[in-house]
C-alpha cells in the first residue's frame, strides 16, 4: 500500500445484476484485459472476481459478481454471498440491466440496499436502436434513485469511457491499494481453472456445465526449456456425467484440453502441458466441506 497522494482517488466498484446481463464482459472492458470468463450461458461467474484499473490519478477496484438468482444449492448460496460481500464493500455499485430486457429486474433490485450509491448501466446497447431502452431506464428510476444512467456495450466498447468518467467522478479520495502493475489478486492457477471451466461451458449442454468444478492439482512453472505442467481435476456429481464429459474414446475431453491449452498458453505467455482427469464427487454442490475445499465461501 502506497502513501496517499493529494488528489488521488480510489475505491471499490461492485458490478451486479441478473445472470447473463454482461457483468463480466463489462469488467473486462473497463479493466482492458480478459480476467473474467464470459460465455453465452447464465451462471458463468461463481466467485467475486477482482479487476484493478490504475491510472495516474485514480485506482478503481472492480468486483465482478455472480448473477443474482434464487439459490437452489449450497453452491448458489455461496455465489449469493459473493454478491452480498461485494456490495457491502463497495463505494459504488454498477447495477446492470440489458437494453433488450422488457421489464425491470425486481429481484436484483430488491437486493440492492437503498443507501449505496449506484449507477444504472444499460448493457448490450449495440443490440437495440438508440433510445429504445429509455422506457426501461425510466421504469428503474421510478423505483430507486441512481447517480447516473449510462447505456454501454461491453462487447463493442460503446460508451465504456463515458461510464469510466462517471465512476471516477464518484470515487472517494484515497490511497493506491494495489501496485500499479497488479490487475487482480487471484493466483494464476485460479484463472487457469476458470479457462478450463469456460471451455466446458462452451462445449457441453444441459446440466453438465453446472455440475462441473475444476481444481488445479499440480502447477509446475516452466523451467530448463520445459513446458509449464498443469494437472487439473474436473469434478462432476455422477458417473453418467463423467461418461459424457470424456466422450467416446476420450474425444470430448480431448477437445476441452485442446481449447483450454490454447487459451492458457496465451494467458501465461508460456507453452503448457495440460492433463485433465475427471472425478466423481457425489452432490458436491451441496456439501459444505467440499465447497470450502474448492474455494467457495460457505
Ligand atoms: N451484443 C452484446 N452481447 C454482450 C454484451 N455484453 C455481454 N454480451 C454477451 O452476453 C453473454 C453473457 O455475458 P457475460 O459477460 O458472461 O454475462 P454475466 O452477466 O457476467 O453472466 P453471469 O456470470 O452468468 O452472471 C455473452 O454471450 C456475451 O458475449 C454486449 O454489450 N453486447
Ligand atoms: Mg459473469
Amino acid at each position: 500500500m502506497t502513501e496517499e497522494t493529494p488528489g488521488f482517488k480510489s475505491g471499490y466498484v461492485a458490478i451486479v445484476g441478473k445472470p447473463n446481463v454482461g457483468k463480466s464482459t463489462l469488467m473486462n472492458a473497463l479493466v482492458g484485459q480478459k480476467l473474467s470468463i464470459v460465455t453465452r450461458k447464465p451462471q458463468t461467474t461463481r466467485h467475486r472476481i477482482i479487476g484493478v484499473l490504475t491510472e495516474p490519478d485514480f485506482q478503481a477496484i472492480f468486483l465482478d459478481t455472480p448473477g443474482i438468482i434464487d439459490p437452489r444449492y449450497g453452491l448458489h448460496r455461496s455465489m449469493m454471498k459473493a454478491v452480498s460481500s461485494a456490495t457491502a464493500e463497495a463505494d459504488l455499485v454498477l447495477f446492470l440491466a440489458a437494453a433488450t430486457d422488457e421489464s425491470p429486474d425486481e429481484k436484483s433490485l430488491a437486493r440492492l440496499s437503498a443507501d449505496v450509491p449506484a449507477i444504472l448501466v444499460i448493457t448490450k446497447s449495440d443490440l437495440v436502436p438508440p433510445s429504445a431502452a429509455l422506457p426501461l431506464a425510466e421504469a428503474y428510476l421510478a423505483q430507486r434513485p441512481f447517480e447516473a444512467v449510462v447505456p454501454v456495450s461491453g462487447k463493442t466498447g460503446y460508451q465504456v469511457d463515458r461510464l469510466l468518467t462517471e465512476i471516477v467522478g464518484r470515487l472517494p479520495a484515497g490511497p493506491q491499494y494495489y501496485p500499479s502493475e497488479m490487475v487482480s489478486e487471484h493466483p494464476e492457477r485460479f484463472f487457469v481453472s476458470e479457462i478450463i471451466r469456460e471451455k466446458i461451458l462452451e462445449l457441453y449442454r444441459e446440466e453438465i456445465p453446472y455440475a462441473v468444478q475444476v481444481n488445479i492439482v499440480e502447477f509446475v512453472p516452466a523451467a530448463n526449456k520445459k513446458k509449464t505442467r498443469i494437472n487439473a481435476d474436473i469434478v462432476v456429481e455422477r458417473s453418467s456425467q463423467k461418461a459424457v464429459l470424456i466422450g467416446k474414446g476420450g474425444a470430448a475431453l480431448k477437445r476441452v484440453g485442446i481449447r483450454a491449452r490454447r487459451d492458457i498458453e496465451q494467458f501465461l505467455g508460456q507453452e503448457v502441458f495440460l492433463q485433465l482427469y475427471v472425478k466423481v464427487r457425489d452432490d458436491w454442490r451441496n456439501a459444505d466441506g467440499m465447497l470450502r475445499d474448492f474455494g467457495y465461501e460457505t
